[in-house]
């Protein structure tokens, strides 16, 4: 029988609706669902391998064991019971400590990670845990919360109604955008040069994005913060600092106005390759422009300086009186479970980072996790603390994180590993088990993650479409299972352990002071949330306790699960508002313009503006509009064509090394050498190589058929773990020194 249904994309941050056509349980059509409120019928070529997602036969769909060199199928009972018996026994002999989790990236686009990772984290009590977040936006996070108090006070271009935009490391007419939530950004970003505004991009390629741009900026890796400083000193120099209503919210300008004095554009130009006249000239135009808003991503994050020049992007929205006012950059206000509405408005406990520090190298955690860049080490430097096992949680390290052969060599000598995924890739493969979960039309969805960083107050809900496949467990279960598991409660049942977390996530609604619902009995409202379970009952608390909620029943008109259920195409609650000084948590109640951290690491800063390009090769990365990240390439939808893993290398620098179009290259950094197929192209500047990330490249024990049969490099064999940026512990991952030679 034919069905339509209509469900969010959960393949990337853009969120777009989509309407699938099933044969029975067959998905046999993708189109963008027009009616949706955000993204009006918008799609990427990614949603249709969705189609291929549902049938692909390498996914792993009963729980596997390891078995000699490969591994065997198993049941749910048997997987559990070994994982009780290896994971209880470490955890009671050697301590919470030596069981490390890596949570990936796809716990942001689905229920059961975005709501369930958090009890299994605090069951395990571990300080060893480690996530994609420090192979990427750390840096945006940590600077946020030291300026404006949480780690999700993430300001948010204005893309809708901006009149100017410079955007920095990032390419979302392929990314479609990221800490940015935007159906359709090439479309907003052609809308907004359509009425008259200005796009500026700065990047060392001349990505997609560039060249729909009326500027680039052709940046030398690694150097937004010398930039970003120099637009900062010529705003302060020329007197364009007009802070307007924030100026009564925000303290240490005067001290951000002494730290740019060094960064002159004259002093920057020979670090960042940009001339003097430019930078002066976009600073000018940043104050000039009638709005404006300065939006950096993975480019200026997983560099040397990545905290300073996510901090910098704000200190200039702040500047230029662009911050938290529309055309500007601004707060998003999210329906359901943001730390920015929680606790009292306008003050709060700040962000602080250091609690504890990682056992070998001594790196500061960060808001609750050690960079990725240690792990490899905390496993095979032997001595008391060491991390024994490892559950990876829909991550896949060995080809998204750092030096990715020793951290290969480093999963074999674990004790015990546990996957809970849904491939065998070059992560899993080391696994003792991989304990997979549901299909994606078999859960339901919403984007708790990305409603918080979303251009506009969004709120959209998704019913599973399909069941849940014979012999299959929903991930959310077994998380809880997990987390059982790891409080030494083996026997207790699904039931017991969501009703657990679901009462405590109500009652921490209730308490919240920002929420409609402060103060609600919490019977009552139990008793309103009826006889839902597992994620719907939780978004439902979620929803209700939030800023729009109905308060259980106290505010009728307000949001509920119900109410979303009611409207399949998603609920627009409005254009974002100035939030300020409400969202603010510093403990000061004020912006922290030069929070303490930052300031400190300035110096390391001015010290590389002495620094200059000796010829010298940098290695960065690149994204591919029919990939995402490492575990998409086995949908043969999407594979071929331009989605090739070849280095990008300037003709200049092809001519000096000797290099041929389509000939086999050498690349080596410090961390390790690959061999890679060269494309000779003038979309990168001189000096600079790309390789794009994501390519799993290990042959045995992977199961990927159609991955298998592409050339694949994992660029990040060439990442040091040594490389990181110091405050937010993220990795390196563009600016990598290479040497090349013909293969
Ligand atoms: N050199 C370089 N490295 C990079 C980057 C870069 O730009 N350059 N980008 C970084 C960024 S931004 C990110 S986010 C990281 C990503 O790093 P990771 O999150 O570690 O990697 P992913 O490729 O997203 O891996 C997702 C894993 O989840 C599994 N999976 C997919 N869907 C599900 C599901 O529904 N349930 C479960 N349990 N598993 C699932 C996949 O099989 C895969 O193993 O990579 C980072 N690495
Ligand atoms: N098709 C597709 N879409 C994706 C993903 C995917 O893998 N494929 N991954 C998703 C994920 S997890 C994320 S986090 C987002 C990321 O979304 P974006 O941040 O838009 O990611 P990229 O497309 O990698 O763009 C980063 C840009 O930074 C540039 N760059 C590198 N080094 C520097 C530098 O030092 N300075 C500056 N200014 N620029 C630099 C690169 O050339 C590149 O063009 O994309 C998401 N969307
Ligand atoms: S842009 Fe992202 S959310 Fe939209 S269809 Fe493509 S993958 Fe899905
Ligand atoms: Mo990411």
């Amino acid at each position: 029988m034919e069905r339509v249904a209509h469900r969010t994309c959960p393949l990337c941050e853009a969120t777009c609706g989509l309407t699938l056509t099933l044969q029975d349980r067959e998905l046999v059509k993708v189109r963008g669902d027009d009616e949706d409120v955000f993204s009006k019928g918008y799609l990427c070529p990614k949603a249709i391998a969705l189609i291929d997602l549902e049938r692909d036969p390498d996914i792993v769909r009963t729980p596997l064991i390891r078995e000699g060199e490969g591994f065997r199928e198993a049941s749910w009972d048997e997987a559990f019971e070994l994982i009780t018996e290896k994971l209880g026994g470490i955890l009671s002999e050697h301590g919470r400590d030596a069981v490390a989790v890596y949570l990936g990236n796809p716990n942001a686009h689905n229920l059961a990670g975005s709501l369930y990772a958090k009890p299994l984290l605090k069951s395990l009590g571990t300080r060893n845990i480690y996530s994609a977040t420090t192979v990427d936006q750390m840096p945006k996070q940590l600077a946020g919360g030291l300026m404006f108090g949480t780690g999700l006070s993430v300001p948010i271009p204005d893309v809708d109604n901006t009149s100017y935009l410079l955007i920095l490391g990032a390419n979302p007419f392929v990314s479609n955008g990221s800490l940015l939530t935007a159906p359709d950004l090439p479309g907003r970003l052609r809308a907004l040069r359509r009425r008259g505004g200005k796009l500026v991009v700065a990047d060392p390629r001349r990505t997609r994005t560039a060249e729909e741009a009326d500027e680039h900026l052709s940046i030398v890796p690694g150097t937004d913060a010398h930039f970003l400083f120099a637009i900062v000193q010529t705003l302060f120099a020329d007197g364009l600092v007009s802070l307007g209503r924030l100026e009564q919210h925000t303290a240490g300008v005067e001290e951000v106005r002494a730290l740019a004095q060094p960064f002159t554009p004259e002093a920057a130009e020979p670090v960042c390759g940009i001339p003097a006249e430019t930078i002066r000239r976009i600073a000018r135009e940043l104050a000039a422009a009638k709005t404006a808003a300065v939006y950096a991503r993975i480019g200026t994050c997983t560099q040397e300086f990545g905290t300073l020049a996510s901090w910098l992007v704000d200190v200039i929205n702040v500047l230029t009186g662009n911050l938290d006012r529309p055309g500007g950059a601004l707060f998003t206000k999210p329906a359901a479970g943001s730390p920015t509405t929680a606790g009292a408005p306008g003050k709060g406990r700040g962000v602080r980072t250091g609690r504890h520090r990682s056992r070998v190298r001594g790196a500061p955690e960060v808001l609750g996790e050690l960079p990725v860049a240690c792990l490899a080490e905390e496993i095979l430097t032997p001595g008391e603390g060491r991390v024994r096992a490892l559950i990876t949680l829909a991550g896949n390290p060995v080809v998204s994180t750092p030096d990715a052969t020793t951290l290969a060599r480093a999963f074999d000598a674990l004790d015990f590993m546990v996957s809970i995924d849904i491939y065998i890739n070059d992560t899993t493969r080391h696994a003792d088990v991989i304990l997979p979960g549901e299909p994606a039309l078999s859960r339901s969805h919403y984007d708790v993650a990305f409603y918080a960083l979303s251009c506009r107050n969004i709120a959209r809900y998704s019913p599973a479409i399909n069941p849940v496949p014979d012999g299959q467990i929903p991930e959310w279960q077994v998380l809880l299972r997990m987390t059982g598991i790891a409080a030494g409660a083996a026997d207790a049942t699904v039931e017991q352990l969501d009703e657990m977390v679901a009462r405590e996530v109500l009652a921490r609604g209730l308490r919240n002071p920002s929420s409609p619902a402060n103060g609600v009995e919490e019977d009552e409202a139990w008793k309103a949330v009826g006889d839902r379970t597992g994620p719907e009952r939780l978004l439902d608390i979620l929803l209700r306790s939030g800023p729009y909620g109905d308060a259980f029943g106290r505010e009728p008109d307000g949001l509920s699960l119900e109410l979303l259920e009611q409207h399949p195409h998603g609920i627009d609650l409005g254009p974002l508002q100035p939030r300020i000084p409400e969202i603010l948590r510093t403990p000061s109640g004020m912006i922290e313009l030069a929070p303490e951290p930052i300031v400190a690491d300035c110096a390391r800063l001015s010290e590389s503006l002495g620094r200059r390009r000796n010829g010298a090769l940098v290695l960065i990365g690149r994204r591919q509009l029919r990939s995402n990240n490492s575990w998409m390439h086995n949908l043969p939808l999407l594979a071929g064509g331009s989605n090739k893993c070849t280095l990008h290398i300037h003709p200049d620098d092809a001519s000096r090394f000797g290099i041929a179009e389509g000939g086999a290259v050498t690349v080596t950094s410090s961390a390790g050498s690959v061999r890679i197929e060269a494309e000779v192209t003038d979309e990168v500047m001189p000096g600079v190589v790309s390789i794009p990330h994501g390519w799993g490249a290990a042959d045995d024990g992977v199961r990927a058929a159609v991955a298998g049969g592409q050339a694949r490099t994992n660029s990040n064999v060439l990442a040091p773990s040594d490389m990181i940026d110091p405050l937010s512990g993220n990795a390196v991952l563009n600016g990598i020194p290479v040497t090349i030679t013909p293969a």
